[in-house]
């Protein structure tokens, strides 16, 4: 894939559905008709989960800061990374998947065409200014026959989404508050990253952006 997908601010619509593959779609400001409820439940996920950096196998910590909630957790230190039914922070359980999360999650999948969606996990990562997320391929999860689901809130991010192999150079697109990508089939295994984030204040959430990646881990 080498050209930009032709999409700013003003190009794309509520209720349009941009194509970015033949298995992977934009769906601009799906999640807002939950937006409330989903930011008022992660309020209380935050509070029983802080975020915290996490440290890569390389030794290396990640620039944006992580958490999750549902059955399991992905968890990365010097060793490794895995999915864990526990919080390795607080010893307990994630805090529970939202039902408005749950919801939103599977009506989305559901718009790109993926019927039966159980996620069980949600990764949660809070991206301050200058926090990136390099190309990388979502591929710790058990079943690649589910699609993964993206919400996007805050801050703006530029999206890279690239090819099988780490050299395809990547299309770009912007992600606003509210943007929700869904990708899973033939797309599955692409590559994917965030540019470093420029400091654009959100009205709401201030200088921050987050992003809830849902999947079937187990
Ligand atoms: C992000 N997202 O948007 C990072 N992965 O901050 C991801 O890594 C991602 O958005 C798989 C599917 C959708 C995604
Ligand atoms: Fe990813």
């Amino acid at each position: 894939m080498c050209d930009d997908i032709p999409r700013d601010l003003f190009e794309a619509e509520q209720g349009q559905r941009v194509s970015m593959g033949a298995q992977a779609f934009i769906l601009p400001g799906f999640a807002r008709p939950w937006m409330d409820q989903l930011l008022e439940a992660l309020k209380g996920i935050q509070t029983q989960a802080p975020f915290r950096q996490m440290l890569t196998p390389g030794g290396r910590r990640m620039s944006v800061q992580t958490t999750a909630c549902g059955n399991l957790g992905w968890v990365s230190n010097e060793y490794g990374y895995r999915y864990s039914p526990i919080d390795p922070a607080s010893g307990q359980p994630w805090p529970a998947m939202p039902d408005c999360l749950l919801e939103l999650a599977q009506s989305a999948a559901r718009e790109a065409g993926f019927n039966h969606f159980d996620p069980d996990t949600c990764l949660i990562n809070r991206y301050l200014p200058g926090a990136r997320m390099g190309l990388h391929q979502d591929k710790d999860e058990r079943d690649f026959t589910a699609p993964i689901v993206s919400v996007s809130l805050g801050m703006p991010a530029t999206f890279l989404f690239g090819g099988f192999n780490r050299s395809d150079r990547p299309a770009r697109t912007i992600l606003n508050h509210g943007d929700v990508v869904v990708w899973g089939g033939e797309d599955r295994l692409r590559f994917h990253g965030v540019l470093p984030l420029a400091d654009i204040p959100h009205p709401q959430l201030g200088s921050q952006r987050i992003n809830l990646t849902l999947r079937k881990a187990g």
